[in-house]
């Protein structure tokens, strides 16, 4: 047993000494020292022994484990010292990877420091709407395509009695009617003009190379006496110039919304086909089909909406125009892209390029 004993003491110290890492010297430590380790055997079968030859026995494998002990300590510093000796200070620390701002927080940024410039005002409404803001007081009746589930996300709640219907804000001319009353309710009045730029997420039922369901427009409404169409158009040109640069095309095309009038979109030559409808292969373009991408809507606030807005539609006229964010970002001269998907796939190769 004494002999035994020795042997397994010498063994494990002759494997702790070769341990070249700390794993290593744990699995020793268990196949010696653990509860179905070599010497832990051992020393149970020592109350068999005679009583003369238990107490020399016991102070041997008392003695083996702790030498075991004592070595794999000796062994786990001289690793460490081993580490520490190979530790180059001149090696460059890991970086820790850094983020910045998404796409399209650095277009609102950009759009918003556009129209400040020009004295707009930016705020912001609820994404969370009354059926009254985003549709009623908007001149939209209750048949309106738009009005109907297959578009819009409506919320499975109570409705309001005066407000109707809770929804996810489908546009922000929806901030339109708030807008004028919060500006009538200032002290100034209405007579303090509203020049509002609104920019805030929108979402509808529709997804493919130029709609996501989740997506932000900005909106801009100037009221004031005399605002006429030539300050529509001064504005957009203003806006197109600064945001494209001065070699891109916009157009006005006469549309229909219910709560401008005249109303118009607005589109731009598309940045993936360079207007021509047709990419290098001979393919037609996959974004705009016809040279032109649309951009947004804009008109002549009609009265019945400045009316709902509490606002007098005798001595006051204005002008509104809602653009999507991301097909105003996508337009930008050069980028190309040509899917507004990928602007929310979460793809980093996409997005660190920005
Ligand atoms: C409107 O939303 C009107 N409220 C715009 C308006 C405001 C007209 C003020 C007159 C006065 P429209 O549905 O066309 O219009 O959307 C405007 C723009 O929002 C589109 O041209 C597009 O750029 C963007 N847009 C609309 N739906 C989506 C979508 N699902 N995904 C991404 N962008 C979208």
């Amino acid at each position: 047993m004494q002999e035994k004993i020795q042997n397994i003491k010498n063994q494990a110290i002759a494997q702790i000494t070769q341990a070249s890492s700390s794993g290593e010297l744990e699995d020793i430590r268990i196949s010696y020292l653990g509860r179905s380790g070599k010497l832990a055997k051992l020393i149970k079968e020592i109350k068999r022994l005679k009583k003369e030859e238990r107490k020399q026995v016991g102070i041997l494998a008392n003695d083996a484990k702790q030498t075991i002990e004592k070595q794999l300590k000796v062994q786990q510093n001289k690793l460490r010292e081993m580490v520490r000796e190979w530790f180059d200070p001149t090696v460059p620390g890991a970086k820790t990877p850094k983020g910045h701002l998404h796409l399209v927080t650095q277009a609102i940024e950009e759009i918003a420091g556009v129209f400040e410039k020009i004295g707009f005002v930016r705020v912001r409404y609820p994404e969370v709407e009354w059926d009254w803001f985003a549709f009623e007081a908007l001149n939209m009746p209750k048949w309106h395509p738009a009005r109907d589930t297959l578009e819009t996300f409506f919320i499975d709640a109570k409705p309001h009695p005066k407000y109707g219907q809770i929804l996810l804000t489908p546009h922000t001319s929806s901030g339109q009617i708030r807008e004028m009353e919060r500006v009538k309710g200032t002290k100034a009045g209405v007579d303090s003009v509203v020049r509002m730029i609104n920019i805030a997420k929108c979402y509808r039922r529709q997804s493919d190379v130029s709609h996501v369901p989740m997506f932000h427009q900005f909106e801009g409404l100037v009221i004031d006496e005399g605002i006429a169409i030539t300050h529509l158009k001064g504005t957009l040109d203003y806006f197109a110039r600064n945001f494209f640069g001065p070699g891109r095309k916009t157009r006005l095309r006469p549309y229909h919304f219910q709560f401008t009038e005249p109303s118009f979109e607005v589109d731009i030559t598309c940045d993936v086909c360079k207007g021509t409808a047709r990419l290098p292969d001979g393919q037609g373009c996959k974004l705009c089909k016809e040279g032109w991408l649309e951009l947004g809507g804009a008109g002549m606030v009609h009265p019945t909406v400045l009316k709902n807005g509490g606002i007098d539609n005798k001595k006051y006229t204005g002008f509104a125009f809602g653009w999507g964010v991301e097909r105003t970002f996508m337009m930008k001269s050069g980028l190309e892209i040509d899917d507004i998907r990928l602007i929310y796939s979460s793809d980093l190769r996409f997005l660190k390029q920005f």
